[in-house]
Formats: structure tokens, C-alpha cells, sequence
């Protein structure tokens, strides 16, 4: 019998390499999906074949990480193996905008997915999406004993989330990990994170339909990994007979202007003529400097880090400038370009 995941978050940036990885492994993935205006499922596009296909191994299911009546329903259903709790407002930004609602879906949906297992009784490891963004203020190298000093509501409710996953794990024995991942990027980032907003720009002044890139802090240091690498590890997290807590990271720190400076070059274009700062992606409270040491992770999951920060710029700016020709060739576009 193939292996059942559930992820919630699917249509994210993590969740659609997640998908495509254990479709990869042999998996029957479901996915929860929030019911929106318009398409939201532009990333898992190519893998999401009609549910009677006889190759479907994707199946999406309206519900909501708000919502715990759809989480136990669709626990009954579905029956998973593994559940990957990916679904967050993860904007930080925003969640200065959105407290309220970032610590309800961030903070408590944790909650409700771990109880909905419960109250389901189903026999599933669990995987919580924890961030980097939880250390904010605690000085780096940050790792899994690292202080916690969120700076952020949404740094506040992945905390809260974080504990619960220990909690569930204390109280009920329940095979839960957090994985504490810091920045991970690629071509199917959201175009309002940093490092997209400046890859789309580049292409988009080079190919003259931009004039400028208005920005925030460009002396905040982050430690910036590829996606595809950071949910292998997610997924292995998972393999292990125990559950436990790691810090996903390259360990290579690099401020904003860093990425600014490497992505324009990519184009031979002088950044200093197209960038302003515009006060209004300032943040209330920053978080100066995450650099994560992955150390646990490299010696207990094997997992270490393969894309370091040249190629992951060059990846998203070379990326950006093929979805702007193809939409200019009337090609059908793709999000892994
Ligand atoms: P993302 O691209 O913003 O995806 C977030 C996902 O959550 C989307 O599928 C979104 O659906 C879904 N979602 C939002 N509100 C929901 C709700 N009320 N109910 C159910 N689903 C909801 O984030 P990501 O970069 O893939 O990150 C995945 C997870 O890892 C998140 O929990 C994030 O906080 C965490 N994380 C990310 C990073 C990073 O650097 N990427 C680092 C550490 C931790 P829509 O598509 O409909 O918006
Ligand atoms: O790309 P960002 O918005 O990512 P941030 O805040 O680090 O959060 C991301 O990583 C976390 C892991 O540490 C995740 F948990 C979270 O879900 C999300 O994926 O901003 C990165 C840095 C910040 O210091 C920000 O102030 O870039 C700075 N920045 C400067 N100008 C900007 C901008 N950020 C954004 N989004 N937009 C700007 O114009």
C-alpha cells in the first residue's frame, strides 16, 4: 500500500516541491486547499490530474486551518501516514497588519490540526512548519537551544505553535517534529518576499517595463536556501523512529543589499540607479541577523544544504526572466521557470 500524506498549505511555495517530492517517493498526497476568489492552485497545476485519472495521485479538499470541523472530516477521510502542517499567514510584514488573524491561523491552526488527529484517532506523524523567524532578537549563530525572542506577531504564533507541537508530543506521545527552517527561496516564491520582489523586478527593468524597486531595510542579514532542498528535509524528518526539533540552514549569512547587489549584476545593470527605500516596508520591529547552524540536522538526517547563494540568485533572476518571455511569447507559463 503506498504511503498517505496530508499537507495543509499545499498551494504554497513548500507546499508544491513537497508534493511533487513524495509523488516522487510513491506517495497518495491530499491536499487541503482554501477557497478563494480566483485559481490559487498555479503551482501544483501540472500534477493536479482529475481525482478518476488512473495516474491521480494528488487529491485537494476545500477546508481551512480556522475551520476544525473540516480538519476532522478530512482526517477521517483521507487516514494519513504523515501530516505536514505547512498552511500559515507567513507574511511578516503583514502580520503586523493582521495580528488577530496570523495568530488564528499561524498560532492556533496548529492547534486544531494536532487536535483534530486526535479526536479523529488516527496514527499519523506530524511535521510543524517552525521558523527562523521565532529567534528574532536572540544574537546569532542561532540553533535548536537557541532562545526563543520573536519580534513579530507571526514570529509570536509560530512560537505558540512550535510549544503545542511539543506539547502534543509530551502529552499524547504523538510523533510530532518542528522543523526550523530559515529562508528558503526559488521561483515559486510569493512575489511580495524580498528576494522574488527584487529577481521580478531585475527582469522586469531590463526588459524596460519597470523603472524602480522600492524597498525597506537592505541591511537586515538572512540566511537564504533553496526550497526544493529544505522540504527533503521535512520529509525526513519524518523517517526518523523519534520525533525532535531542527534547524534547517545554510549557515551563509547575507544582507538584502547582498541579493540586491548579486541579482542586478546578473543583468549588468547598476542597482544604485534603479533602487529607493520607501519607508512603508520597514517593519514596526526588525529582526537584524538570522544565521542558522544546521549541525544536528547534517549529522542526525544526513541533510546538508547544496544551493548556496550565487546559484539560488542566479536560479530566481534567470527564472523571472524566462516567465517575462514567455508571457511576452503567449507561452504557457509555468511557476517552476
Ligand atoms: P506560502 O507560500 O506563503 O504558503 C502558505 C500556504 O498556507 C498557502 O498554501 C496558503 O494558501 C496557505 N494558507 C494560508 N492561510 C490559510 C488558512 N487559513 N487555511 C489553510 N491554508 C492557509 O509559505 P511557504 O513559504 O510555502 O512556507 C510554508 C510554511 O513554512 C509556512 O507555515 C511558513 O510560515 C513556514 N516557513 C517558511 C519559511 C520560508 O522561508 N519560506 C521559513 C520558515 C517557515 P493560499 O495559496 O490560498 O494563500
Ligand atoms: O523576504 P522577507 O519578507 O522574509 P522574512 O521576514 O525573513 O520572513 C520569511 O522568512 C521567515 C523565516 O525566517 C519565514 F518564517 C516567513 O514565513 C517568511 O518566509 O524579508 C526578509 C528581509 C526582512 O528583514 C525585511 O525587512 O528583507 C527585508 N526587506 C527589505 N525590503 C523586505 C523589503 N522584505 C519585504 N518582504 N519587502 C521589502 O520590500
Amino acid at each position: 500500500m503506498p504511503k498517505v500524506a496530508l499537507i495543509t498549505g499545499i498551494t504554497g511555495q513548500d507546499g508544491s516541491y513537497l508534493t511533487e517530492l513524495l509523488i516522487g517517493k510513491g506517495y497518495v498526497v491530499h491536499g487541503l486547499k482554501r477557497r478563494s476568489s480566483s485559481f490559487n492552485t498555479e503551482r501544483i497545476e501540472r500534477i493536479d490530474l482529475h481525482p478518476r485519472h488512473p495516474e491521480a495521485h494528488l487529491f485537494l479538499h476545500y477546508g481551512d486551518l480556522s475551520d476544525m470541523g473540516s480538519l476532522v472530516h478530512l482526517l477521517r477521510q483521507v487516514q494519513p501516514d504523515e501530516v505536514y502542517n505547512l498552511g500559515a499567514q507567513s507574511h511578516v510584514r503583514v502580520s503586523f497588519d493582521v495580528p488577530g488573524y496570523t495568530a488564528d491561523v499561524t498560532g492556533l491552526g496548529a492547534v486544531r490540526i494536532m487536535e483534530a488527529i486526535r479526536i479523529a484517532e488516527v496514527d499519523c506523524r506530524v511535521y510543524q512548519a517552525s521558523s527562523s523567524e521565532m529567534f528574532g532578537a536572540a544574537p546569532p549563530p542561532q540553533n535548536e537551544f537557541t532562545p526563543f525572542h520573536p519580534r513579530s506577531p507571526y514570529g509570536c504564533a509560530k512560537v505558540f505553535a512550535y510549544w503545542s507541537a511539543v506539547n502534543y508530543r509530551e502529552a499524547w506521545k504523538m510523533h510530532v517534529s518542528n522543523g526550523i527552517l530559515f529562508n528558503h527561496e526559488s521561483p515559486r516564491r510569493g512575489e511580495n518576499f524580498v528576494t522574488r520582489k527584487i529577481t521580478r523586478a531585475v527582469a522586469r527593468i531590463e526588459a524596460g517595463i519597470q523603472d524602480k524597486l522600492y524597498l525597506g531595510n537592505l541591511d537586515a542579514v538572512r540566511d537564504w536556501g533553496y526550497a526544493p532542498e529544505y522540504v527533503e528535509a521535512m520529509w525526513l524528518m519524518l523517517q526518523q523512529p523519534q520525533p525532535d526539533d531542527f534547524v534547517i540552514a545554510t549557515g551563509e549569512p547575507r544582507t538584502v543589499r547582498e541579493f540586491v547587489v548579486a541579482a542586478f549584476d546578473q543583468v549588468g545593470l547598476d542597482w544604485e540607479q534603479y533602487v529607493d527605500t520607501d519607508p512603508a516596508y520597514l517593519r514596526p520591529s526588525e529582526v537584524d541577523s538570522l544565521i542558522g547552524d544546521p549541525s544536528k540536522a547534517r549529522q542526525k538526517l544526513g541533510w546538508t544544504p547544496k544551493t548556496l547563494f550565487p546559484d539560488l540568485v542566479r536560479i530566481m533572476v534567470d527564472a523571472d526572466r524566462q516567465l517575462l518571455e514567455d508571457e511576452r511569447m503567449g507561452r504557457l507559463v509555468r511557476m517552476d521557470r
